[in-house]
């Protein structure tokens, strides 16, 4: 595996990293779980830049600042809505952390976190969308040597026991 990844619990919008993720919803205009939280933590100029972005279609990426957060970049991503795995959810879900990646590298960024997108509100299995984050994130990190570390960041004890469960039988 490769040391880059590292797990950690707690609150993404607390985190001084270049860059976290946002689980957002293809309006981008902000929504509950982590996508309400990071907007309130960075106060109301990033809706503005949201409003100005038009949407993001499921799993593509866009990048605003972080504004009153302490991450310098906010990466905007949306992930599938769970519909029991035939349309397409893992490609879906693999391709949200492969654009949301490549976008903060290429903006500069060393250091990103990630939520285990999907994991709330749109229903994904958790112990199957950590899989899907491991595996998609060791695939795609060697494409992006300058990025030093990818934290996946669970807000809760039930999806970081499934990420050491799943980075324990990937490694
Ligand atoms: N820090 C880290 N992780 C968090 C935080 C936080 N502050 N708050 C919640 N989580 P969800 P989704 C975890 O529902 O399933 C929104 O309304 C949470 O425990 O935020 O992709 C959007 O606008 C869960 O494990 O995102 C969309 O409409 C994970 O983040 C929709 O929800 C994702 O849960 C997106 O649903």
């Amino acid at each position: 595996m490769d040391p880059r990844i590292r797990l950690m619990q707690g609150d993404i919008t607390r985190l001084a990293v270049d860059a976290i993720v946002n689980a957002a919803n293809e309006s981008l205009l902000g929504g509950g779980g982590v996508d309400g939280a990071i907007h309130r933590a960075a106060g109301p100029e990033l809706l503005v830049e949201c409003c100005r972005l038009g949407g993001c279609p499921t799993g593509q990426a866009r990048l605003t600042q972080g504004y009153r957060l302490p991450a310098r970049f906010v990466v905007h991503t949306v992930g599938p809505v769970w519909h029991g795995g035939g349309r397409g959810e893992a490609e879906l879900l693999a391709s949200c952390y492969r654009n949301s990646l490549a976008l903060a590298a290429q903006a500069g960024a060393k250091s990103l976190a990630f939520p285990a997108i999907s994991c709330g509100v749109y229903g994904y299995p958790v112990e199957e969308a950590c899989r899907v984050a491991v595996t998609t994130l060791a695939e795609e990190l060697p494409l992006w040597p300058e990025m030093e570390v990818v934290y996946l960041v669970a807000f809760d004890k039930r999806v970081l026991d499934a990420y050491h469960r799943c980075l324990g039988s990937v490694a």
